[in-house]
């Protein structure tokens, strides 16, 4: 506060020239170049520019965008002396500004701006920024030697993008966004829970898309998985064809268990297909079948890490559908879990926790070392489940995750979710400030068999705007433009179940009930 009151003192008599002009086109571009020259403490803004309607390419990128006119502000914040958070603001001409602000989130550990997702909310009027959170490039070597920029990619980046963002909207339009919201998936979903988390009072909504907020467990989760699907030197058990295998086999074994077949398993915690089903045999046909291997590995990916002293579930196993849906390698378990040559992740405990570069899976303690991770690098989770504080600043919060992601595993998400409603004092105290919607059939962020195209945000901007809380979000699959299939995605422990006439491929004819009794042990 006390930063933004000499700021604002700063740059007073500049907004005052701005406010004082009389020609709106000349207006906006002098207030836009004038941005270059504030003097906000820790941050350097390094160029302030109107960019003209029409084609912009990004940096790195060869791909042009068509955009509005906006005014785009390149800054560099060192909240510390080891920080270099790299962001840029997006500010609409006057006439095209919603009043509003978005925060965008990453993916991976990706050093770079988003810049993708910056479009897609200036096209929709928002004033926007987005960061590099303090790094350049997916390798989480960036962390060696440079704790601070751990945690700048942990949390603080987002946090301090968001404020001085804020501030220079504010400082460009005259005024402070009405509405601020923040909007990621994966990587950007657990920013957005660390958002609603630690600081409550930076965005009025946010959405939070397959987070991957319990980033510790799930970096011990991977380390498990690689080990279970890998031999002794390193190869690979599973190849693309047995993975689609399990696949199909496990929707086969589960899709009626919701009482609807239509090639969707509703809740993989009810599925318990077992893989030892596929057994080869003395006749089984090429590719038709599994080794013991395979069994064996496909079991350990399914229960999840443990500890071995105690038998606590560490994390999550990854669900049954997962395994290899489609023929891309995010569409399935090959890019995060089986093609790598070492764990995903491995980095963290190298460069982020151990600071031995020479540091090897083979002595791992998943008992020792987690209780380790989780006193030492706290800051890379966000899985306090209380919420007290977002919900009283009257923040709204929607999470979503596809039941089939093969990244991060839904179960835990929807485990969050538990937590949270036992915090908060049940689901009705939770659900007036935030819902939960699990899609069947939807892979990482998108994609999958299932309906998995949503629009979160006009239905969070209701909630907040309007107080229109939502009872479903409409979730459609379609290829080419058309619409094959559309379902209601419900508030959790919610589930869409069939009234028994119409289409199957159309929502209007399925209803939000509450979930059966599980029964299954299989996974969480
Ligand atoms: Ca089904």
């Amino acid at each position: 506060m006390l930063r933004r009151l000499v700021v604002g003192i700063a740059v007073a008599s500049l907004v005052f020239f701005f406010l004082a002009s009389h020609r709106p086109a000349a207006f906006q571009a002098t207030a836009c170049a004038e941005l270059a020259v504030l003097t906000i403490p820790d941050v350097t803004v390094n160029g302030a520019a109107m960019v003209g309607a029409g084609a912009f390419t990004p940096p790195g990128s060869q791909t042009a965008m068509n955009l509005p006119a906006f005014c785009r502000v390149e800054a560099t914040a060192r909240p510390t002396s080891d920080s270099e958070i790299k962001f840029e603001v997006w500010i609409p001409s006057p006439d095209a500004w919603n009043g509003k602000f978005q925060g965008v989130g990453n993916g991976g550990y990706q050093g770079s701006i988003s810049y993708t997702a910056m479009a897609t909310a200036l096209r929709r009027g928002y004033a926007t920024a987005s960061t590099d959170t303090g790094h350049t490039g997916d390798d989480v070597i960036f962390g060696q030697g440079h704790p601070e920029k751990v945690i700048d990619f942990g949390w603080r980046a987002i946090h301090v993008m968001t404020d001085t963002a804020k501030l220079i909207v504010r400082n460009g339009t005259g005024r402070f966004p009405d509405k601020s919201y923040f909007v990621g998936c994966s990587s950007g979903g657990h920013q957005a829970m660390s958002e609603a988390q630690r600081f409550p009072d930076d965005y009025d909504g946010i959405i939070a898309g397959a987070p991957a907020n319990n980033r510790i467990r799930q970096t011990f989760g991977f380390m498990w998985s690689w080990s279970a699907t890998h031999r002794a030197d390193g190869s690979p058990i599973f190849d693309q064809a047995s993975l689609a295998l399990l696949t199909k086999s496990a929707v086969a074994a589960c899709d009626a268990r919701d009482g609807l077949k239509d090639d969707l398993i509703d809740d993989p915690r009810r599925c318990n297909f077992d893989p030892a089903t596929l057994a080869c045999t003395a006749s089984s046909a090429a590719g038709s079948c599994l080794t013991a291997e395979q069994i064996e590995a496909a079991k350990k990916v399914y229960d999840g890490a443990k500890n071995p002293r105690t038998g606590e579930q560490i994390f999550t196993g990854w669900p049954r559908g997962s395994e290899g849906f489609g023929d891309a390698a995010i569409q399935g378990w090959r890019q995060y879990l089986i093609a790598p040559k070492e764990p995903s992740r491995i980095g963290v405990f190298r460069y982020f926790l151990f600071h031995d570069p020479n540091w090897k899976l083979s002595s791992l303690d998943y008992d020792r070392d987690l209780a380790y991770a989780e006193e030492r690098i706290p800051h890379l989770a966000a899985v306090n489940p209380d919420l007290s504080a977002f919900k009283k600043s009257g923040g709204k919060l929607i999470m979503y995750a596809g039941w089939m992601d093969p990244v991060v595993p839904p179960q835990d998400n929807a485990a969050y979710y538990e937590a949270v409603a036992r915090k908060m004092g049940g689901y009705d105290k939770t659900r007036d400030f935030f819902r939960l919607f699990m899609a069947p059939g939807m892979g990482h962020c998108a994609g999958g068999p299932g309906p998995n195209q949503i629009d979160a945000l006009t239905a969070l901007e209701n909630w907040v705007e309007k107080g229109v809380a939502p009872d479903t979000l409409l979730a459609t699959r379609g290829t080419g433009g058309k619409v094959e299939r559309t379902r209601p995605l419900c508030p959790y422990p919610q589930v869409a179940r069939y009234k028994g006439t119409g289409s199957i491929d159309d929502a209007a004819n399925f209803s939000c009930v509450a979930p059966p009794v599980r029964t299954s042990t299989s996974s969480r």
